[in-house]
């Protein structure tokens, strides 16, 4: 298999807009509490924009990141050597980082844009040039909507249903599309991948890969010449034609129906039809899927009403409900999870934090106002990815509702058992049988010891109490 799939019992975390040498001070930490692997913000030169509302304090909106100038290692994040400097280091704590490449398009603008320069200092203009990169005809050309402005069509909803060609050849909001079927694009955007490999990274986040036809996308694949762990973004609503099952042929394929299935259940606070068969028209093998439960997009479309794209996840904003979904995602054995490490924002494009603050070991001081959340180090989710990992590859067993679908209890095999409730009130009694050996556990859910005695036959000792919008997750590897 060229594209090793992880195993089930891998967690990686976003560090959204994160730079290299603050990553590189978060490995060791993220090694020892269980996380495989890190998705970085894309790696390659962008654009620079230097008029934003708030650049006395913030950095420039993160989504330059995502218009590509080269395939240059230089970005906010940092420079090629910091880049590579973190790799091996990550490595050395057996963490993975990956990549995500930005492959469907370039720059965006429209055809009267000037020549302007990228982060790195080549001169790019809209379609027409990206240093030696990229030309005039490397793009797609196609007749239909926003033509006159752009050189290309541009996506519309409405071809998400109608068009399955403009959904792959118009551009995506503006942004240069390029024309992927051609082979000296596709050896181009290997040889950036491959550059990638050869730095020490071990896979890649497809970025639009629904806006690129799925063969091109296996031809610029097969010119990779290492095991890269590949994930694809095919952001799959119901009914369209493009589908994030065409993809899962060439690796993982990111799974928003799982987003929307959480999200649809933790706010009607009702757990009943919680699971990979009930997510809404379909869903992806589990060795096919990359689960999250919040996104950087989706938090950006959450936290600022946006009557185009509606908020359609639990974001880091909802609390403890989000937590609770996080901790059921990290317990559920479908898919690989993904976490979200982000910072407040308020409108769509705000950057990230101008001046982080370090701690005296050097990692990112979090939770300060208008700074980074850090969400992957809160208890409630890191206890979680220990927990994930001792179940390993056990199937659920025991599952168990409550009346009210406000309660619900499982295990996996003799090793980890989860229980959250959801409830306004806490709930307090005994658990059914939690299949655990014998012992005091610690819940894995809160940071210090909340001791649970189990006896020989599962059950617990006494009485527990679980809050509201809280969970008691006990595995084998916190017993005291
Ligand atoms: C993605 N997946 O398919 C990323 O997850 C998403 O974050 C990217 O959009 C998108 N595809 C393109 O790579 C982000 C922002 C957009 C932003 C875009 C390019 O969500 O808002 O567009 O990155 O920077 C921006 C402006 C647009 C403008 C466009 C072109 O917001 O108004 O039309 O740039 O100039």
């Amino acid at each position: 298999n060229k594209w090793p799939t992880p195993k089930q019992d891998r967690v990686q975390v976003h560090l959204f807009e994160w730079s290299w040498a603050d990553v590189k001070a978060e490995c060791e930490w993220l090694g020892k509490a269980g996380y495989t692997g890190v998705q970085v913000s894309p790696v390659q030169e962008d654009i620079v924009v230097k008029d934003y509302p708030d650049r006395a304090t913030r950095q420039e909106p993160w989504w330059t990141r995502y218009q590509p100038v080269s395939y240059q290692l230089v970005s906010r994040s940092g420079n090629q050597s910091a880049f590579a400097d973190m790799v091996q280091h990550c490595r050395e704590h057996e963490v993975d980082i990956y990549v995500d490449v930005v492959l469907n398009h370039m720059a965006g603008g429209s055809v009267e844009d000037p020549v302007q320069h990228g982060r790195a200092g080549t001169a790019w203009q809209y379609r027409q040039d990206y240093g030696d990169l990229y030309h005039a005809t490397d793009f797609h050309h196609r007749q239909g909507t926003g033509y006159a402005e752009h050189g290309n069509c541009q996506i519309r909803d409405q071809d998400f249903q109608g068009c399955y060609d403009c959904v792959q050849q118009c551009d995506l909001g503006g942004l240069a599309d390029l024309d992927t079927s051609q082979s000296s694009v596709q050896a181009k955007a290997a040889q950036y991948l491959n550059m990638l490999a050869q730095l020490g990274v071990a896979g890649v986040r497809i970025d639009a890969a629904k806006h690129m036809n799925k063969w091109d996308l296996g031809n610029i694949l097969q010119g990779v010449n290492s095991n890269l762990y590949v994930y694809q973004e095919v952001l799959e609503g119901c009914n369209e034609l493009v589908t994030a099952e065409e993809y899962s042929g060439l690796g993982q394929v990111i799974e928003f129906r799982w987003a929307q299935l959480i999200r649809d259940r933790f706010t009607a606070r009702d757990l009943q039809f919680l699971g990979a068969e009930y997510m809404p028209c379909g869903h992806l093998l589990s060795e096919s899927a990359l689960v999250f439960v919040e996104n950087h997009d989706r938090q950006s479309n959450c936290h600022v009403p946006d009557p185009e794209a509606p908020c359609i996840s639990l974001t880091v904003k909802d609390g403890d409900i989000y937590k609770v979904a996080v901790a059921f995602t990290l317990a559920y054995p479908y898919g690989s999870p993904q976490i979200l490490s982000s910072y407040a924002y308020s409108s769509h494009g705000q950057g990230a934090p101008k001046e982080a603050v370090h701690e005296g070991n050097g990692r990112i001081s979090c939770g300060r106002e208008g700074s980074w959340y850090c969400q992957h180090r809160w208890p409630e989710i890191s206890g979680m990815v220990a927990w994930r990992k001792r179940a390993e590859e056990r199937s659920i067993s025991h599952w168990w509702l409550s009346d009210t679908n406000q309660q619900v209890q499982f295990s996996r095999g003799a090793a980890a058992m989860f229980f959250m409730n959801i409830a306004a009130n806490t709930f307090h009694g005994r658990l059914s049988d939690t299949q655990l050996p014998a012992g005091a556990y610690c819940n894995a859910y809160k940071a210090g010891c909340e001791r649970v005695e189990i006896l020989d036959d599962g059950l617990t000792a006494s009485a527990v109490a679980v809050a509201p919008d809280s969970v008691l997750a006990l595995h084998i590897g916190l017993m005291t």
